[in-house]
């Protein structure tokens, strides 16, 4: 859709939010693989999950006061809890959690009455679902076990796409991401097997659902037909300084996003102290636009639902930067 992508060529700067049950353990989205946590043990992180502190209409706030326009938030990341209401699966915050509320909701909520537009992270790959063939490194990755029925991970996930694009309002847009995990155990060896998304579908299915919402894949190679935006993380486009980035060549003409982190970290990091200076974060977004591209800047709330004190001075510094040079 025409005017989506033009909203978004010229929006600049949102607000990335990684959360989930792993923020409980305080050691970024991924410790469930890092740390090799068996799907058993992990599985009880939603009985603490309980974030009595989160405020919709203050992170919104907060992400406006930034000068920023859009919200991206993890709906499902690779542990493949679901933040939000689901009937596919009760691996979700409403039927397995303390908390029992949809966060979603909430902010979905929150954005549409303050004029943010909502984007929602998706994660193709899954360390969960008994479905996903081949499951990630935790868990049954062992010959003889582990096998799925791939037909019904995807519907799994246009069962979950459905939702997220009928019980939200108008969604901005899906950001994929998890296309890289297919050099995995296939049941017989470790190689590259071709895992067939079923992206024409998918895609389709989006675009039926809600025309305007925009499609970005996270897998770092040109886009393909049905997307409408290309992102580039942690790096700037075409730069390529991560190695498993996106080459000068791929970049189409769709319009541009860039991501990164206000510390390390995506997921909420206890240890992580290494927050970027206010100089180089108005870098990073001034360097960004250059390149005609948005900036997605991300927080890790923590478990109690709360946005870390560096992460909240961080944006309104640029919130302030952007007011003062007529960015706003
Ligand atoms: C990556 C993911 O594996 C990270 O956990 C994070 O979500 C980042 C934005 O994309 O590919």
């Amino acid at each position: 859709n025409r005017e989506a992508r033009q909203w978004f060529q010229e929006a600049r700067f949102g607000l990335f939010v990684h959360w989930g049950v792993y923020s409980i353990l305080g050691d970024g989205e991924w410790v469930m693989n890092n740390q090799n946590i068996p799907i058993d043990a992990y599985e009880k992180l939603p009985t603490f999950f309980n974030p009595i502190a989160f405020n919709a209409e203050e992170w919104v706030k907060m992400a406006k006061d930034a000068g920023m326009k859009y919200i991206t938030i993890t709906s499902r990341h690779h542990d493949g809890f679901s933040m939000f209401d689901t009937k596919a699966s009760s691996y979700d915050i409403v039927d397995s959690t303390p908390y029992g509320k949809d966060v979603l909701k909430q902010l979905a909520d929150a954005c549409h009455k303050e004029g943010i537009k909502l984007f929602f992270y998706y994660s193709l790959l899954d360390w969960h679902e008994d479905d996903y063939y081949p499951r990630g490194r935790t868990g049954t990755n062992i010959p003889g076990r582990g096998t799925g029925d791939w037909d019904k991970y995807i519907s799994f996930m246009k069962a979950q796409l459905t939702e997220l694009l009928t019980n939200y309002g108008d969604i901005a847009g899906i950001w994929f991401d998890g296309h890289w995990d297919q050099k995995q155990w296939d049941g017989k060896r470790f190689g590259k097997l071709q895992v067939d998304w079923h992206y024409d579908e998918i895609y389709k299915l989006i675009h039926d659902l809600q025309p305007q919402c925009l499609i970005g894949n996270n897998h770092h190679l040109a886009p393909i037909e049905g997307e409408d935006f290309q992102m580039f993380e942690k790096d700037l486009p075409g730069k390529n300084t991560t190695g498993w980035g996106t080459s000068a060549s791929d970049i189409g003409q769709l319009p541009l996003e860039v991501c990164e982190t206000i510390n390390g970290s995506w997921g909420f990091n206890l240890q992580d102290r290494s927050h970027k200076s206010e100089k180089e974060l108005v870098h990073y977004m001034v360097k960004a636009a250059g390149y005609g591209s948005n900036l997605l800047l991300n927080v890790g709330p923590m478990p109690n639902g709360e946005i870390q004190q560096e992460h909240k001075e961080s944006l309104h510094q640029m919130g302030q930067w952007m007011r003062e040079n007529g960015e706003t």
